[in-house]
């Protein structure tokens, strides 16, 4: 029996796999298979690769909880069965997909590799042969017959970075992510260079837990000089609202208006979890560093300190998922959990 790697290849959609539409010129997502034809070097890896696809591949703007479930189901009952996973996605929502991910495997202890790629597999510049060639060949990697990344990774032109850590910058560049707020795991040059201080140290012993349950009863409200109260009001008074997240300035900043400031303390005192996220992408809240952030942590208001907002909403729908009381979301809230924020 083989001793090489066995690597679990999920293709949900994206870019890497699609053509352009006969008639509209617009790019769709395509077969599997017809992608697999386009990249023969999967073969000369020093592993075994199995593959399996959604039914109807998809753009990731069309993602959504159930598919992150349907995604989260195929890696969970494959679990054992594998040393780790790469997961062909679309861009533009990649990072949501896999920060929701890496909430739903606690204690992973398995690599979990997110990739895709801004041209598609047949075009003749494409980024995705290298993009899908380093990412299995990472999910690959062994120390001591033990994978030697036991996370959800995003590896994306030659650099694997910590998924949860990640947005997408760029519609145009092939570098189209960016982790400003935690360094790359992984680069790949001439060799697979590997900053192993910076990768996620799992207790082997725990048991992996999935979970699934996500509540997307939840709205994003990015703050902007001149927004409107009455807007604002009608947003706040619906009851299939249970979790916002605030999008602020700078080190968590907001406007000092006494409507605003009673809406948030109003729906905290409700129980709705408040979340206060930068509009930076890189950089912390810090409530209370400026006078314009002490009322919301007066109120309550739950610091997302440097997450991103991709993993700031998958968190605050996990969170809600698991029914907690709210000042015990609170606290795991401003925890690290998955490696997502920094503890500080
Ligand atoms: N629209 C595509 C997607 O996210 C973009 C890409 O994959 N580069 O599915």
């Amino acid at each position: 029996m083989s001793t090489s790697p066995n690597i679990f290849l999920i293709y949900t959609g994206g870019t890497i796999g699609m053509i352009k539409d006969f008639e509209t010129g617009a790019l769709v997502s395509f077969d599997f298979d017809e992608l697999l034809l386009n990249i023969p070097e999967l073969k000369q890896l020093d592993c075994n690769i199995d593959t399996i696809s959604f039914s109807s591949p998809i753009d990731s703007s069309d993602m959504n909880v159930d598919r992150w479930k349907e995604l989260g189901d195929i890696i969970n009952e494959n679990y054992k069965k594998y040393d780790g996973f790469v997961v062909l996605h679309g861009s533009d929502t990649m990072s949501y997909t896999a920060s929701a991910i890496s909430f739903m495997f606690e204690n992973l202890a398995k690599p979990i590799i997110f990739t895709g790629s801004q041209l598609p597999i047949g075009d003749l510049r494409t980024d995705a042969k290298e993009n899908l060639i380093t990412a299995v060949q990472i999910a690959a990697l062994q120390k001591k017959g033990k994978p030697v990344i036991s996370e959800v990774g995003l590896y994306f032109e030659y650099k694997l970075l910590r998924a949860n850590r990640t947005t997408k910058i760029n519609a145009e560049h092939f570098e189209a992510f960016k982790s400003l707020n935690y360094p790359s795991l992984a680069e790949s040059g001439v060799h697979l260079k590997v900053n192993t201080s910076f990768l996620h140290t799992v207790n082997r012993r725990k048991k992996m837990v999935y979970h699934t349950h996500f509540n997307n009863n939840i709205v994003i409200i990015k703050m902007f000089p001149g927004v409107n109260e009455d807007i604002l009001k009608s947003i706040f008074s619906l009851k299939t609202v249970k979790g916002i997240i605030l999008e602020t300035y700078g080190a968590g900043n907001t406007t000092t208006k006494a409507w605003f400031i009673s809406l948030i303390s109003e729906a905290i005192k409700k129980g709705i979890p408040i979340v206060n996220v930068t509009q930076c992408i890189g950089g912390s809240v810090e409530m209370g560093k400026y006078d314009t952030s002490v009322a919301l942590k007066k109120a309550g208001v739950i610091s997302g300190k440097d997450i991103t907002t991709e993993a700031a909403i998958a968190k605050l729908m996990y969170l809600l998922g698991e029914n907690l009381p709210l000042k015990v979301l609170k606290t795991i809230y401003e925890t690290s959990i998955r490696g997502e924020m920094s503890e500080n």
